[in-house]
Formats: C-alpha cells, structure tokens, sequence
C-alpha cells in the first residue's frame, strides 16, 4: 500500500464510492436524456477515472492551463461522459483561446443535462478548442494515444531546456485511457513503437481491455497478446484484474510514477456496463441509452435513489476538492513560488517560458531570413524551406521538428551546431526521427503544439494522405501544428503515379481553418515561414517542389511579401488593365510567367497572379480581391500541377483549367510537363483561345 493510503481516513473509501457511483449516474442520466452517446464505459471506468484525478493527478481545477499539470487524454472519446463527469465534479474552471481564466466553471451540471445538444459545453466527444480540461481532442480511436506521445516528448524537451538544478519546472506526466478500439488502430502501434524506443517513463497508458466493441466481443476480430505487444516496444506492462478495486489501481499508477526508462501500460480488465443487470458485458452497454427499466435496476444496483436523476449527493464536490483540489492547488503554489525564484536566477529562461505559454515568438524571430537573389536556374522549394527551418530553429529555441524517414530528401534536417537529435538520452534535442509512421507523427506533432512549442513534421506530399486524420484533427483543435510536404507534384518524375500528389491539394483545401501553402518561388519559400510561424490557432501546410524553380527578378515583378495576402498581382500588362489572367501556384507560377511574357509579345493584356494560399486569399477584403482578380475580366486560366477540382472558383465557368485530370505517369519531369500541357505555350494557347485570338 502506497504512502498516501495509509494516511487516508476511514470515511475516505465511502466517499470514492460515492464519487464513483456519482460518476456512473451522471453519464448514465446524460445518456438517457440526450437518448444518444455511450454509458458502458464510463460506468465501468469511473473508478479508473476517479483514481487517476482525485488520488494521483497533480492537477489544480482552479488553473486548467498550468504549465506543469499533469495531463489526462481520454483516447477512448466516445466515453466522454467520463470526462464532462470529471470536469464538473473537480470544477475545473473555464479558460478562453486567449488563456485568460474567465471565473465560472468549465462543464457545469446544466451542459450535462444538455449532453450531446447544440451549444452545451458537454459534447458528444471532448473537444479541446471548445472544452477547458479537455487536454486533445477524441473520438478518432488512435488519436488521443498517439497525441499523448507527443505531449510525453514536448514535456521531456521543457524538462531538457528549462529545468535547472533544484529548479525542477517541468516534471508532469501524461495518463491516457483506451479501449481495444485503440488498441487495433494501427496508429496507436506507431506511437506505441515510438515511445518505447524513446523511452519516455513520463507516459502512462491504461487499457481498458473489456472485450467489446460495437460488433460484439473481440474474440471475432481481436485475439492477439496486446501485452505482450508492449512488452516487445520495451514497455513496462502491468495488469489490473479488476476495474473496481481502486487501491490496486492506485498502486498500479506509484509503480508507474516509479519506472524509468520507459512508458507504462496498464492492461484494466473491466465490466462495460458495469452493475447494468442486463446491459453489462454486452455491446448493447457501448453505445445505446439503457432504457428507463434498465436505468432504475442500474442504479438499484449500485444503491443509489433509484429516481433521482443527475443527482451529485452531499460531499462529493467537497471531495474532490480536498483530493485532486487540494494536492494539484498545493502543488500549483509550490510550484509558483519555485517559478518565480527560478525568474529571479534564470530572467531569460522564464521569459521564454511566458512566451512559450502565450504562443508568441521571441524578438528577433525572424532575423537572417535570407533573400534569394534572382536566378533563372533557381532553388528547389525544399532547399530555400530548409535554409530557412535552419535559421528559425536557431531563433526560436522551442522550434523543433522533423521527417518520417525522409529528413535528407525533405531537407528538414537541423543542421547547424548543435541542433542534435530527440534520442532517450538526449530529450532536449531539435531534430525528431519519426520513423516511417506518418500517422503516428502527425498526432505526436499535434502533441508537441498542445504542449506549446513550435513543431512540424515532414515527408512526401503523397504520404499526407497517412496522415490525413491527424491533420484535420488539427485542423479541429485550432493548433499551429506546421506540415511540411515536399516533391508536390509531379516533381520525380520517374517515381511515377504512386508517387504524384494530384488530389491532396484539394482535399487539404477543404478541411476548414487548414491553411495551405504552395509557394512559388524560394523568396515565396521565406514569406510563407514568415507567415506560418505567426500563427497561434490554425494549423499550416507547406507544399515545396523537389526541382529547383527560377527565382523570380523581384526587381522586375511584385514582391514576394504579397504572399501574406494568399494571392497577389505578380506580373501586369503595361499599366495595368489586363484583358486575361493566369493564376499559378508552386512550380507553375514561373511557367505562368513564361506564358505571360509570350502573351505580351504578342500583344496580348495579360495578368499573372501567383496564389500560393486560397485561404489567405479568401480571407482578404473583398476591395483586395476584386484588386487582384477583377470581376470583369472573366477570361482566366488556373495553372497549378494538381487536381482542377476546386479552381473553378476562381476561374469562373467561362475559365480554362490547366489542372491535372488524371493520375501522372513515370517518366523524366519534362516528359510528363509536356503529356500534361505544362509547358509555356500551351498556357499561353489557353489564354489565346479563350480571348478568340488563336
Ligand atoms: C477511427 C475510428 N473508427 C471507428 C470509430 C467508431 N467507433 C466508435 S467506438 C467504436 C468501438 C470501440 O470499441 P472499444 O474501443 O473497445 O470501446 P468500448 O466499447 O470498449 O468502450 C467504434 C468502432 C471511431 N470512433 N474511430
Ligand atoms: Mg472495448
């Protein structure tokens, strides 16, 4: 027995059952009210929940956002109930996006009784840009997991940079609950793999091993050794036999507390539904209203007023204020006072820990940007962007980041003095290695932003497509996670169709609050980082070319800054007034310029715009819009090597496309720009043809 139960009195255990069964009953009272959502699990999980936070978690519900509070991931979201129970119940207090405390509680017993419905602060999944205690977003199975990991890195890196010695300012852990659904994604054996190479001892997975998912029990689709799975990626592995004995699950938790060297899991064998007489251990229990009947045998069982509905009795409130309330209140002052000693001795590193809190940059952010001077040969995208990711991550000390397996071909490797990599030894590193695990890297990145610090990762524009999931969970969760996808196009040519993005723009473009970018040249390559790095809320993805792309005469056309308006006038007809307009992005804006200057030898009025992002674009004035594609001038071309889907916005039904209809092909790149019609005359017959000029 654990030092904290020996000095815990009699009552105690009585009120943890109330605690528990207060739990049960409101997820149960909220699913039967909103006739939708998921009581099994959190029936049979409240002891586990009620364990980790009111016994263990170093949390204080007075300031959901303390830097050094432990972190709870339900990854399990469909039992959400569990955590607006827990939410409520510690009244932990509601933060807005700007991180300012707003002095009322986050869940109040109101949104539970509006479980599921417009508006309630109790939503059918936890939701982080909506929900204060909600740490990531679920519902996704795999997601919360494999975010965990990233939030195990991000704390090792704070712990890595910021802690000195006696100055212990980041020590927190991360606690993640799953269920078998989890368990076979194969995200969730990614980050799994991960972790246990890098030998994060911070993280502590609890399985909740039941046996049932929605089609029945696993036996009919799920029969491996999962613990024998983690014992193999180098996990401590232990197991609790039964969900209701909260002693043993606290003991289970010091012997995590206690492992170093690496992650823990927890195999919880449990009940769904629990004390359900008939629902129990049936897949009934996961995702369906009991029924009133069932509801009233229920709480029978568990020995409560069988009537009352949403009832919180006397003393459970208070009782988790003196247990999560009063440990994570003490350990927050504790914690306060060791801070501002630590200012005192340390002023520039508490600086950069109350930047890193706001999500703002350090001054100087973006000193020795470099300006790539003109050059007709030109850079590839990804070199001008890894140039750049080596000077911002020297300016920014918590920028950091990495590939999955493809650092040399990205060009994302930090490679300047001292940049070293993320290793078990070496936690403070700025270099990750993800692995080939897309998936995993994606969530571990959103992770990293959840835990405040600047992140990307990389790999081919193709390979988005594994990683997708996390990326509109981003997207979701209003995180400044930064993707960085090269050879976007048809770029390596001989690696053919597999290798070709033609459908990832578009179906990038329309995950709303994702901002994408393609910029054109390596000047457009600096501008796009100027304005990804001052992002606090939205996430961005970066398209670079593997082939080096002229660097534009900016002394001849419009500066490269216009970028920061997500599409500007590049190239114009002599004062103005252009009678067509080609749009281009990434690598066809110089073709664009190719056409373009064909169309004015030949008398032509024609206009290029360079739109590296439609979502900046779209979020300009309208004056600005009109500026830069003036609705009278209907005669338009879209030039981008990629799917047409999407352009005709632009370009109006009376525009040309010179899009991509089809997958590519493998052959040499200028083989394939001329079977696809890339090539400047081709562009300049388009804008011919639609002025009637041929
Ligand atoms: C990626 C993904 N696929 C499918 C679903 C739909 N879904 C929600 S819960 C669930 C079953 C989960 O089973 P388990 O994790 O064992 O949860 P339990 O019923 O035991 O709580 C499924 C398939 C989902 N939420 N996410
Ligand atoms: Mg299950």
């Amino acid at each position: 027995m654990g030092a904290t139960q020996l000095a815990r009195p009699e009552t105690d255990g009585k009120m943890a059952q109330l605690s528990i069964n207060t739990i049960r009953t409101l997820s149960i009272d909220a699913v039967q009210e909103a006739k939708s959502g998921h009581p099994g699990t959190p029936m049979a999980l409240a002891p586990l929940a009620y364990t980790i936070w009111n016994r263990v978690m170093r949390f204080d519900p007075k300031d959901p956002i303390w830097p050094n509070r432990d972190r709870f991931v339900l990854s399990n979201g469909h039992a959400s109930m569990l955590l607006w129970s827990i939410i409520h119940l510690t009244q932990i207090q509601a933060v807005d996006a700007e991180y300012e405390r707003l002095g009322h509680p986050s869940v109040t017993l109101d949104d539970i009784r509006r479980f599921r419905q417009l508006d309630s602060r109790a939503p059918g999944h936890p939701e982080y840009h909506w929900v204060s205690g909600v740490e990531t977003t679920t519902g996704p199975l795999g997601q919360g997991v494999a975010t965990s990991v990233g939030m195990a890195i991000g704390e090792k890196w704070l712990a890595a940079h910021y802690n000195r010695p006696g100055f212990e300012i980041f020590d927190y852990n991360i606690y993640a609950i799953c269920g078998d659904g989890c368990m076979m994604e194969g995200i969730s054996s990614e980050a799994a793999s991960l972790a246990g190479h890098l030998g994060l001892d911070n993280l502590c997975w609890i399985y909740d091993n039941n046996h049932i998912t929605i089609e029945g029990d696993t036996s009919i689709a799920f029969t491996e050794d999962v613990a024998t799975r983690f014992l193999a990626y180098g996990w401590n592995v232990l197991r609790i036999g039964d969900a209701n004995d909260i002693d043993r699950i606290e003991r289970a938790l010091e012997i995590f507390q206690k492992t170093k060297g690496r992650p823990t899991f927890i195999v919880l064998d449990s009940h769904i539904g629990y004390g359900s007489p008939h629902k129990q251990d049936t897949p009934e229990a996961h995702g369906e209203p009991l029924g009133d009947d069932e509801v009233r045998l229920t709480k029978r069982a568990y020995g409560w007023p069988e009537e009352a509905k949403f009832l919180v009795p006397d003393g459970v409130y208070e009782h988790f204020a003196a247990g999560v309330g009063a440990r994570g209140g003490q350990a927050r002052r504790e914690w306060t006072e060791l801070f501002a000693q630590y200012r005192a001795k340390y002023p520039e590193l508490a600086s950069e820990i109350d930047l890193i809190q706001r999500r703002d940059l350090p001054v100087g952010w973006d000193r020795n940007l470099p300006v790539f001077p003109a050059d007709p040969q030109g850079v590839a995208g990804r070199e001008a962007s890894g140039k750049v990711l080596n000077i911002l991550a020297q300016n920014i000390p918590w920028f950091l980041g990495g590939s999955a397996d493809l650092g040399p071909s990205n060009k994302t490797t930090l490679k300047y003095d001292g940049a070293g990599s993320v290793q078990a030894a070496t936690p403070g590193g700025k270099n990750l290695h993800f692995g080939i695990r897309e998936h995993a890297m994606a969530a571990i990145v959103n992770g990293l932003s959840l835990s405040k610090l600047r992140a990307f990762g990389a790999t081919f524009f193709i390979f988005s497509d594994y990683a997708r999931p996390a990326i509109r969970l981003s997207a979701l969760m209003e995180l400044p996670t930064i993707f960085i996808f090269t050879h976007d196009a048809m770029g390596d040519g001989e690696d053919g169709p597999t290798h070709q993005p033609v459908e990832h723009l578009a179906s990038l473009r329309a995950i709303p609050g994702l901002i994408t970018l393609r910029p054109g040249d390596a000047n457009e390559v600096v501008e796009a980082f100027r304005y990804i790095m001052q992002l606090r809320h939205e996430p961005a993805v970066l398209t670079l070319s593997r082939q080096p792309l002229p660097t534009l005469d900016r002394t001849k056309y419009a500066a490269a800054s216009g970028l920061a308006r997500g599409a500007y006038v590049l190239a114009d007809a002599p004062g103005g007034n252009p009678e067509v307009i080609l749009i281009a992005t990434g690598s066809e804006v110089s073709l664009a310029v190719q056409a373009h200057e064909k169309l004015l030898a030949a008398g032509i009025r024609s206009r290029v715009v360079s739109m590296p992002s439609w979502e900046i674009f779209d979020h300009q004035t309208q004056e600005y819009k009109d500026g830069v594609l003036p609705p009278r001038v209907k005669a338009r071309v879209a030039v981008e090597q990629a799917s047409s889907f999407g352009w005709e916005r632009y370009v109006g039904t009376a525009g040309r496309l010179n899009c991509m209809k089809t997958f590519g092909a493998s052959a040499p790149l200028k083989e394939l720009q001329t079977r696809f019609g890339f090539e400047p005359d081709r562009v300049a017959a388009a804008a011919k043809e639609l002025l009637g000029r041929v």
